[in-house]
């Protein structure tokens, strides 16, 4: 593919409700999304999973959208022709920046796609056409209004629920749902990273609740704490945050630190090395689930063609767009039914776009002509 136009732009989304997690509250959602023009004519989009700070990774919008312009799309333009499967390589000199990265090989993966007319289910050959899906559940201001929102959420069919969790918010709203919702149903937490070395016997006591997984417990740089934590508890470790690239997670599996990993594309570097992650772990053993970014129905879709890969054992964060957004920028929402999701059968990554409803939401809109490379 040869790049000839590029469009930065950014959109906002109120959420249906508030988000919160041991992190942050979250009311609304600030998403970059990429364009790509090719030589061909053909369009494609990725979406950025960055959030607006710096608090669930080092990655933030403002830094993204800079990054992007200043140092990846150079590499990629200036005439040269280039396939989605090599964008990682190509971008690989500069260090870090995974979010930004994957917006960019994805925009490019679903140019290529509609000019190849097929899409990401079929190039990735994932066997299932409907993945179980599972609710991320926030932290909230009293026992009662979790109840509620939980019972709402087995209303609508989900497969699973993960709650967020933070020191003063785990063995009391755990022990509660789990009574709610029965022995049967999946139930898994999440920490975002809100607890210590020293938590270890505060956190055994979650083994009694029959937990699918614990997520990121501990720091994003513990991996030996993670590792002796997975060796104390019953409750298997999973690590989201400690992961960013295919070599962090051979790492980590090999040191006994991540006993599941949640992938999240954008959190390592894009689709392709989600994909290299999901192989080495059905290798070895690991169970793997899709991760969510509260994304829109861009990186819903692809994330559906991505859960629908056999390695993915457990249901992932891929919610019924509804579940945050009261309308989504694609023309067909990702919706639940009876615990799952359709994988989008669409062209490119499985999305059409709701173009007067974006353009609605957008709120800039920096377009860049790609033909001058400065790589
Ligand atoms: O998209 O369903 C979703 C969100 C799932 O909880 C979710 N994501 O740590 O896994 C995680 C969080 C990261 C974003 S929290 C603002
Ligand atoms: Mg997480």
């Amino acid at each position: 593919m040869i790049i000839s136009d590029v469009e930065l732009r950014r959109i906002h989304l109120d959420l249906v409700k508030p988000f919160r997690t041991s992190f942050g509250e979250q009311t609304s959602r600030e998403i970059l999304l990429v364009g790509v023009t090719t030589a061909d004519g053909a369009t494609g989009w990725g979406e950025c999973v960055a959030m607006s700070e710096p608090l669930y990774s080092p990655e933030f919008v403002d830094a993204v959208e800079l990054v992007i312009r200043d140092f990846l799309l150079p590499r990629l333009t200036g005439g040269a022709d280039v396939k989605a499967a090599e964008v990682a390589h190509l971008l690989e000199p500069i260090k870090g920046h995974q979010m930004a990265k994957a917006a960019v090989e994805m925009a490019l993966l679903d140019a290529e796609l509609r000019v190849a007319n097929t899409n990401l289910h079929a190039r990735l050959g994932g066997e299932r056409t409907q993945v179980p899906s599972g609710v991320s559940v926030g932290i909230f201001p009293t026992l009662d209004a979790l109840l509620d929102a939980v019972q709402g959420y087995v209303d609508d069919g989900y497969a699973r629920i993960k709650l967020k969790i933070e020191p003063g918010w785990d063995l009391e709203p755990v022990r509660h749902v789990r009574d709610l919702i029965g022995p049967d149903m999946g139930l898994q937490v999440d920490a975002n990273t809100a607890y210590t070395r020293t938590d270890t016997e505060h956190l055994c006591a979650l083994d009694e609740f029959d937990l699918l997984l614990i997520e990121q417990p501990l720091a994003t740089d513990d991996l030996l704490g993670h590792r002796d934590l997975a060796r104390a508890m019953s409750t298997p470790v999973c690590l989201d945050e400690s992961i960013e690239s295919f070599a962090q997670a051979v790492d980590a599996v090999e040191l006994g630190a991540a006993e599941i990993i949640n992938i999240k594309p954008g959190r390592v570097g894009g689709y392709l090395n989600a994909v290299r992650i999901h192989d080495m772990c059905r290798d070895q053993g690991i169970p793997v689930w899709c991760g969510g970014m509260l994304e829109t129905g861009i990186g819903r879709a692809a994330n559906c063609a991505l859960a629908a890969l056999s390695g993915f054992t457990l249901p992932g964060d891929i919610s019924a767009s509804t579940r945050f957004y009261a309308r989504d920028i694609v023309t067909d929402p990702i919706s639940v039914h009876d615990g799952f999701v359709t994988v989008p059968q669409a062209l490119g990554l499985g999305f059409d776009l709701d173009h007067d409803f974006l353009d609605s939401v957008t709120t800039s809109s920096h377009r860049l002509s790609a033909l001058d490379g400065r790589g």
